[in-house]
């Protein structure tokens, strides 16, 4: 995996362009998820103890939107006692449509024998869920057009098993304009916190707008609970940044 230092919006750009997950993204990816999203190492380290509580041998665990394979990785650390059910392997799939990104991720190998991993490019709008003990959308959702969120919601439902979970990260919005205001604030602290300089912040945030299009924890909330899942909490929210436990 990268620890390449992210300076793409480090100089004036001019206009800017928008925001995509190229291979330039990829070389620095891990440096920039880490100091733009304040909840994503801690999530990434509770990523193994939530995957054990769903725990189940023979069954598929899918990461949507997977980029280098970090959360597939720590589903993997929580899945590394799994036992074999009559030579059935546990099946970890990691799915992004960059080629970029998945070049990195296939290079990053699984050291454990009882789980098989596998990289698909593919669209997450056409990909095929099933048999699945758990799905992980870790900060994905958010750039799939609104129109077609539903639809993938309610697919990734029907792949999952009585009992399993879709874990559901995202950057929210708050109806409240000044809510919104202050926690936008705070995170472009955070950002300068972490080394970024106000050039980069700003011309970040206007190659970002209009791609990542970030709804309310009730808009998600009520998505999911219309979908099916029976349980639906936040396990986890820093500023704008929040997680979602949704149980079937
Ligand atoms: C992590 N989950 O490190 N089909 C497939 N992949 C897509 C699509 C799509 N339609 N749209 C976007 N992506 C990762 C971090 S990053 C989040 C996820 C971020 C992919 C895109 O190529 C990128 O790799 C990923 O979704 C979003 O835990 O950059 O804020």
């Amino acid at each position: 995996m990268s620890d390449s230092k992210d300076r793409i919006y480090a100089n004036s750009r001019g206009a800017a362009s928008p925001f995509r997950f190229d291979e330039r993204v990829a070389s620095v990816f891990s440096d920039m998820i880490s100091r733009s999203v304040p909840s994503y190492r801690p999530i990434l380290e509770m990523l193994p103890t939530i995957t054990r509580a769903f725990k189940k041998s023979g069954h598929n665990y899918y990461d949507l939107g997977c980029s280098l394979g970090a959360g597939l990785h720590a589903m993997a650390e929580g899945l590394k006692d799994v036992d074999m059910t009559a030579g059935q392997l546990t099946k970890l799939i990691g799915i992004d449509n960059s080629q970029a990104m998945l070049k990195r991720a296939r290079d990053h190998r699984c050291p454990y024998q009882n789980l098989n991993l596998e990289y698909i490019e593919q669209d997450i709008l056409e990909s095929e869920i099933h048999l699945a003990a758990m799905v992980l959308m870790n900060f994905t959702l958010q750039f799939i057009a609104i129109e077609e969120r539903k639809a993938l919601i309610e697919r990734i439902y029907q792949g999952l098993v009585p009992g399993g979970a879709l874990l559901l990260s995202e950057k929210i919005s708050f109806s409240d304009p000044q809510t919104n205001a202050f926690l936008t604030d705070i995170h472009h602290r955070f950002k300068a916190d972490q080394g970024y300089s106000q050039l980069e912040i700003s011309q970040k945030r206007d190659a970002i707008e209009n791609v990542l299009i970030p709804e309310t924890l009730e808009k998600h909330t009520e998505r999911l609970k219309q979908a099916g899942f029976t349980v639906v909490t936040p396990w986890m929210q820093n500023l704008q940044f929040i997680s979602i436990l949704a149980v079937k």
